[in-house]
């Protein structure tokens, strides 16, 4: 009787994951503004916001959180010289807030509530002769922000404000000799920073241009005895790490080159069974970014009751449908 086998399966399986735990943690997250923790995160303010409100909608759980008072936050958050949004009220703005602003409100189904026009302008500034883009105005180039630069322009529907094949020949040029990409030409490979290369040929539709197999060695090399991944040879494994190196073999189409069991164990031995969250690693403390990147490597590995995330933007699938958006995605 495969629907007997398929339930019990089911509920084993999901029993493992501490749903309603994760739940709360993250709905609380944040509620007591005098906490110490709370306060020292006040520069990374946007993008906790997103983490949380991506994790909760894929527990299908986004009603826990107050939709107005976030868009509102949101919009205090752009300035209105440059366009470009900040982590917080009173900060500068950044290319990686100003990503984590749109996502949240294409999330909600309200982009129009910012002044898109001036934040495409925003991110036209930022780019410079060699193709590359600065964070902010105080100009360092990175791989992150030439991710940042397409993601955010797609969402907004702008992919005309840049120079994109210069932005290419940038992201390009920072591939190195083992197949990995660092930050800069001849930067070290990384496996967050191959996710920012891997996500920007994906939303250009780019990714005939890397050596697929090369790269996907390079990431599969990362899962350890304890079925977790690292981020560089030599590091301990670390729960992000599962999504940022997860995240780019499924776009590469290479999902099945690590070994997914071993993995998930990993992940869920990162759970805190008290306060609900993620770690990084087994024992440690749980905290918001952990949460979503260890929920979002289980929904990539098709774990039972989340949402679909999409590994180009990790949003939620269903909001990149309703926009009509899609990464490439490679079948070799
Ligand atoms: C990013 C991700 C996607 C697209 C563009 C991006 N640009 C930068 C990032 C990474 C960014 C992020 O995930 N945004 O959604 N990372 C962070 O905000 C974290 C926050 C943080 C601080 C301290 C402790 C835990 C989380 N961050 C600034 C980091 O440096 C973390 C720190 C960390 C996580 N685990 C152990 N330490 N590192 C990190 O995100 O590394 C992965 C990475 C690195 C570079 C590019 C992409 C991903
Ligand atoms: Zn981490």
């Amino acid at each position: 009787m495969p629907l007997f086998v398929n339930d019990v399966e089911m509920s084993s399986e999901s029993k493992d994951l501490f749903y309603e735990k994760h739940v709360e943690y993250i709905a609380n997250h944040g509620n007591d503004q005098n906490d110490f923790e709370y306060c020292i995160t006040e520069f990374l303010r946007m993008s906790g916001i997103y983490w949380g409100v991506t994790a909760l909608d894929t527990m299908n759980q986004l009603s826990r959180l107050d939709k107005k008072s976030i868009v509102e936050f949101i919009k205090k958050c752009q300035c209105p010289t440059t366009g470009g949004i900040s982590a917080c009220e009173g900060h500068d703005p950044h290319i990686l807030y100003s990503l984590s602003a749109v996502q949240i409100l294409c999330i909600y189904d309200c982009i129009n509530e910012i002044d898109c026009d001036a934040l495409a302008r925003y991110v036209t500034s930022l780019q410079q002769p060699d193709g590359s883009f600065f964070g902010d105005k105080w100009g360092e180039a990175d791989t992150r922000f030439s991710f940042c630069a397409v993601a955010i322009l797609t969402l907004i529907n702008r992919m005309d404000a840049i120079k994109l094949p210069k932005a290419i020949d940038f992201v390009l040029s920072c591939c190195n000799a083992d197949g990995g990409f660092g930050s800069k030409p001849f930067a070290e490979s990384h496996a967050g920073l191959i996710y920012c290369c891997v996500g920007f040929f994906s939303i250009t539709q780019q990714l005939h241009r890397l050596d697929c197999d090369k790269l996907s060695w390079w990431l599969c090399e990362r899962q350890l005895p304890s079925g977790g991944l690292n981020g560089r040879p030599e590091k301990l494994p670390d729960v992000c790490y599962s999504w940022w190196v997860l995240a780019s073999l499924n776009i590469m189409g290479r999902l099945h080159w690590i070994s997914s069991e071993k993995l998930k164990s990993f992940i869920l031995s990162c759970q805190d069974s008290e306060t609900g969250g993620f770690s990084d690693r087994t024992g440690n403390l749980p905290d918001i970014f952990h949460t979503l990147f260890g929920l979002g490597a289980l929904s990539l590995l098709g774990y039972p009751n989340l949402q679909k995330i999409n590994p180009t933007f990790c949003m939620p699938q269903h909001v990149l449908d309703r926009l009509n958006v899609n990464g490439q995605i490679w079948c070799p």
